[in-house]
């Protein structure tokens, strides 16, 4: 092949390679001159909603915070959001403008951190599951059956060893500032009441990216597959997957009600969110900013945790008028799922790190 061509050739291959890197950087944004960017969103499922930018405060922001989560409008993970932008607004009086997005407008719970990781994005608060992808360690706090109450999950992951796995995020270019209430995961599904551990038997389930979550399900003799939560609605209308689970307020305010007929309080998982931000914006933050950040998160995950234990104690009985079948698990039921799930635990111990999966039980001792 004579040189001209070569040298063609090889041109033409750059060009391809650039073109597909652009579109890997979550919506090819374009950052103007105070780091604020034009953010293309997704276009289902909540996502159509209109972002409201107050143009004239991002304007006037020194900095501007990039805020998406997986959960719409009205879930109190959105909730705790807006508190945050307020208190961060007013502590630094429109210094600091938070963006917020809602309904996977910005990505799932993956491909936010990875934006975060880039810079591309701020802030997210996704389940401690996706997380276990970066860091191996955060499996531990989804282990089935974990955290016996919302209380003592509190006190753990406020205390030290919560602060141990935030300060872990570090060395992925993420800040971890605070845990928030996912909350007790329930199953749902189309099929069959789901009582005990026999009649998972076969069901495909839908589970976040985690290889635990699979584990455990195939342990209980279901047919699990992983999947994001931007796709789940769709897979469960159209009948890809059975069922799923996440705790009522999720079922109830995601609408799964529309698409699912059976309920059951499994309570299999307790599910923390970690809000986080992006490690090289929050460096790029003077100090006294910093605080405002740290302060806010906490502030406005306390107020959060609130909102959706409400929300929990009331959707059920929404779920329930909206016509799903409601199964009451037994406690035998819960320790028959608890003992088929067991040897997945001791193997997954092993290979994190037993040490520390003792520190943690031990701390959840120490709280009960
Ligand atoms: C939303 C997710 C969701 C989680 C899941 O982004 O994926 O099922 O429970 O809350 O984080």
């Amino acid at each position: 092949m004579n040189k001209k061509l070569l040298v063609m050739v090889v041109g033409m291959l750059m060009m391809l390679l650039v073109v597909a890197c652009g579109d890997n950087n979550n919506g090819g944004n374009e950052l103007n001159n105070n780091g604020a960017n034009d953010v293309e969103t997704n276009e289902d499922n909540g996502a159509e909603e209109e972002v409201e930018i107050d143009e004239e405060a991002a304007g006037d922001a020194e900095f501007t915070i990039r805020a998406g989560i997986g959960l719409n409008s009205e879930h109190p993970q959105y909730k705790g959001l807006e508190k945050f932008k307020e208190l961060v607004e007013e502590e630094t009086d429109g210094a600091i403008y938070v963006e917020t997005y809602h309904s996977g407008q910005l990505g799932d719970d993956r491909s936010m951190m990875e934006a975060l990781q880039l810079g591309s994005q701020e802030v997210t608060v996704p389940s401690t599951a996706p997380i276990a992808n970066f860091i191996n360690e955060f499996s531990i706090f989804d282990f089935p059956f974990l955290f016996p109450n919302s209380e003592v999950a509190d006190e753990v992951l406020d205390g030290e060893v919560g602060q141990k796995f935030l300060d872990m995020l570090d060395d992925q270019n993420l800040k971890g500032l605070a845990y928030w209430e996912n909350g007790f995961r329930d199953l749902t599904n189309s099929e069959q009441e789901v009582a005990s551990v026999e009649d998972f038997e076969g069901l495909t389930i839908r589970t976040m990216e985690n290889d635990l979550h699979l584990d455990a399900f195939r342990a209980m003799g279901a047919n699990p597959t992983p999947m994001a939560f931007t796709e789940l609605f769709t897979a469960l209308q159209q009948g890809t997957v059975d069922g799923q689970e996440n705790p009522f307020a999720t079922i109830y305010l995601e609408g799964f009600y529309e698409v699912q007929d059976y309920v059951s309080d499994t309570h299999h998982i307790y599910s923390p969110f970690v809000f986080m931000m992006s490690k090289p914006f929050y460096d790029s933050l003077p100090e006294d900013y910093q605080t405002v950040v740290d302060e806010a998160a906490l502030e406005a995950g306390e107020y959060q945790r609130e909102l959706n234990r409400e929300a929990n104690d009331q959707y059920l009985e929404n779920l329930i008028e909206e016509g799903m079948t409601f199964t009451e698990i037994t406690d035998e039921a819960r320790e028959e799922m608890r003992e088929a799930i067991e040897p997945v635990l001791e193997e997954y111990a092993q290979q994190i790190d037993q040490d520390l999966v003792d520190e943690v039980y031990q701390a959840i001792e120490d709280a009960e």
